[in-house]
């Protein structure tokens, strides 16, 4: 098998090469290129807050009861564990405040200190990954009647702003303590089902809200925030308050990270066009890499046109370093090992078929306006043999190649998972 696939790489190498393409070089930049994969794809989004605790409210909604999903956080870890053996480099993971390390009791949102994620930050060491964060405002009584912190109700506010300035705290405690900054990523439900009249004061406060909550500095080397808007929700139809325009021009005036959820816009927009839109303004993007369907449904991201389209915008820029990936869905209905690696090895699929295009030739063609040369020559690079490389890519990374994964997955399936709900 090894000698197989070494032996295609190399034809793959040299047809490359005749694009002017050099595949190792390719290969080990696409090696250093982290993905921040999310915990809440273990568990469906429900978190260790309470016992067989379950997403409630906030507009979204997984789907599906596929047997076998982790019910504690050594489940959890231990199912994300196998993740990492199965998807070529080295990655990070994505945790909300809702799967802090409790221990047994409650502790209420705004009462949440870095000591709850200390076993988190012991395990990323021991595992050798990074850590990412997001606050929680969503499955909790004080969301339930659609506000957190755009509430007209001053308590309400209060709670969620305390709740978000110790979210941050851990952040920066996370990325001190593993030497690498960590992304906070803050996303809220706010929004109404039917038509409001008062759209500018919840914004109003949101903003408020905001400038109390970024008071507090970090250096960069600690955490950094990103700001998640979208564009509607279950129970949010009508409107939503923090819409991408609003978090655009907040993250303009702030110098903070926008997130671009590609599942937050409307189905016929290009999340691709965006980020040349957007980048020469904000100080980053972190991506929330998902796969809509007809709605922000949050499927397993796959090899498709939109993300390729994504993935070359990225490359493209020219400046990946300002860049973050990032993943976010959550499949009820399959195996959920199989969900979170299908979804990272589709993204890491998606840079290396965008790192391995002509781009100087093609770009040479287009300022001359030889538009049937670039047409034609995009048209070539789909038939080269990407597959042979992403193969190679797998091998060298100690991870299975081709199908292969699929029957660890199966295994992994008879011997753990299935015994999870017996006992
Ligand atoms: C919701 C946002 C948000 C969540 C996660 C669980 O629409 O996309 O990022 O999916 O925080
Ligand atoms: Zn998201």
């Amino acid at each position: 098998m090894r000698e197989k696939i070494e032996r295609y790489y190399s034809n793959a190498n040299k047809q490359y090469l005749e694009f002017g393409i050099d595949t190792d070089k390719i290969l080990n930049q696409l090696k250093e290129i982290q993905i921040s994969i999310p915990c809440w794809q273990g568990d469906d989004v429900g978190g260790f807050e309470r016992p067989n605790a379950e997403i409630s409210g906030g507009g979204i909604q997984a789907t599906g009861n596929y047997p076998g999903k982790a019910r504690t956080i050594s489940e959890l870890r231990q199912d994300f564990e196998k993740v990492l053996s199965l998807v070529p480099g080295s990655h990070r993971f994505s945790l909300h405040e809702s799967y802090g390390d409790f221990g047994g009791k409650f502790v209420e949102r705004n009462e949440v200190t870095p000591e709850y994620f200390q076993s988190w930050i012991e395990w990323a060491k021991d595992i050798n990954i990074k850590l990412d964060f997001n606050s929680t405002l969503f499955s909790h009584p004080k969301s339930n009647d659609g506000f957190t912190l755009s509430s007209k109700n001053k308590e309400i506010r209060e709670f969620w702003i305390e709740h978000v300035k110790k979210c941050r705290e851990i952040s920066a405690e996370m990325g001190k303590k593993l030497g690498s900054s960590c992304i906070h990523n803050l996303w809220i439900p706010d929004g109404m089902k039917d038509i409001p009249v008062d759209r500018s004061g919840h914004r109003i406060l949101l903003k408020k809200s905001l400038d109390e909550i970024l008071k507090k500095k970090y250096p960069d080397s600690q955490m950094i925030d990103s700001l998640e808007g979208k564009l509607f929700g279950i129970g949010s139809e009508a409107y939503v308050v923090g819409s991408h325009e609003f978090y655009l021009s907040y993250a303009i005036a702030n110098n903070t990270l926008l997130t671009i959820d590609t599942g937050h816009f409307h189905p016929t927009e290009s999340v691709g066009d965006k980020i040349s839109a957007i980048l020469p303004f904000v100080k980053g993007i972190l991506l929330h890499i998902s796969r809509g369907i007809r709605w922000d449904s949050d499927h397993v991201p796959i090899l498709n046109d939109e993300i390729i389209h994504l993935a070359e915008e990225i490359v493209r820029s020219r400046q990946m370093e300002r860049i973050h990936l990032a993943l976010d869905f959550f499949d009820a209905s399959i195996n959920r090992i199989g969900a979170w690696v299908i979804g990272a090895r589709a993204t890491q699929k998606s840079i290396l078929y965008a790192l391995l295009q002509p781009i100087d030739l093609l770009q040479e063609y287009e300022d001359n306006g030889q538009y049937f040369q670039r047409l034609a020559l995009l048209e070539e690079c789909k038939t080269m043999p990407f597959g042979a490389v992403w193969d190679y890519f797998c091998l060298s990374n100690d991870v299975p190649i081709g199908k292969e994964w699929i029957k660890e997955i199966e295994s992994y399936e008879n011997k753990i998972l299935n015994t999870r709900d017996k006992s």
